[in-house]
């Protein structure tokens, strides 16, 4: 018999993470390893994978990292059918890699949007196109997005990233339309603002030693009153999502803010 603690048991399954080596990445890796999944996960640059390697193995966790620009097809189309000839399959994808470049819009060229939208949007659907045939063939699986509150809300200098996080909203719900018939799930996580690298100029301090605004804004601005903290807050939703607990939950977008986007802010 199933019991509900077996739900959420990862054990047997093989995940793999997309940009694993660091941040949030790094941190869903080790929550979906904790649950008893395999772990892999591929990073743009050799160096990259080898700080990817070593950080898992300080946290005990025996990971295979592997070179791949998500944005290229050829790529992410080689290591996944190798991985396969390997008999190494892929239970769950989690579509993470992800990269910001925050310019004011009117001065932001062309191209930089365009590599905004490359990694963020055309990367998870290619990794998800790559491996959707062999999940059907295998009777099934889990694809984890990575959204955001971009994917709801934008502000100043993010419209590239705010763009791609809104397309990849809506990329998970048709994933969801088009393959939930194969029992495939897909669904995404999506965090507000988390203290990690990607954020990290929001949160320092400014050349001058004060304090930065941005920091007492989001403070602000979130009922929990702080910055999400990655390994503790995204744990439980990943697995959730990765596990047999969501198998009738499907083009879901979990929204882990701390309230942000069902708060209006203070008026006094
Ligand atoms: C910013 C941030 C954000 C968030 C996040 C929200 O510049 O405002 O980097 O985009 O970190 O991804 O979902």
């Amino acid at each position: 018999m199933t019991t509900t603690k077996d739900l959420f048991s990862l054990e047997g399954k093989r995940a793999f993470i997309t940009g694993g080596s660091r941040g949030l990445g790094f941190a869903m890796a080790c929550a979906l390893a904790e649950a008893g999944a395999e772990i892999c996960f591929c990073a743009k640059h050799e160096n990259s994978v080898v700080t990817g390697m070593k950080a898992f193995e300080e946290r005990g966790i025996e990971a295979k990292g592997y070179v791949c620009d998500v944005t290229s097809e050829a790529m992410v189309w080689l290591l996944f059918s190798e991985l396969e000839n390997k008999s190494c399959h892929i239970d769950i994808l989690l579509n993470n890699a992800g990269i910001i470049n925050r310019v004011p819009m009117t001065e932001m060229e062309v191209a930089d949007f365009r590599s905004v939208v490359d990694t963020d949007l055309t990367g998870p659907f290619i990794v998800a196109k790559t491996i959707i045939p062999y999940m059907i063939k295998r009777g099934g699986g889990k694809i984890i997005n990575v959204c955001g509150i971009m994917s709801e809300v934008g502000r100043e200098t993010a419209a590239a990233y705010a763009s791609a996080k809104g397309g990849l909203k809506m990329l998970t719900r048709n994933i969801a339309a088009e393959y939930g018939a194969y029992n495939i799930q897909c669904n995404a996580v999506a965090p507000g603002y988390m203290a990690t690298d990607l954020n990290a100029s929001l949160r320092a301090k400014l050349p001058d030693g004060s304090p930065n605004p941005f920091d007492a804004f989001i403070c602000a601005q979130t009922p929990a009153g702080r910055w999400g903290d990655a390994a503790k807050d995204l744990a439980g939703p990943v697995v959730f999502l990765a596990s047999e607990a969501s198998s009738f939950v499907n083009g879901q977008i979990i929204y882990i803010d701390g309230g942000f986007l069902s708060y209006l802010g203070r008026s006094n």
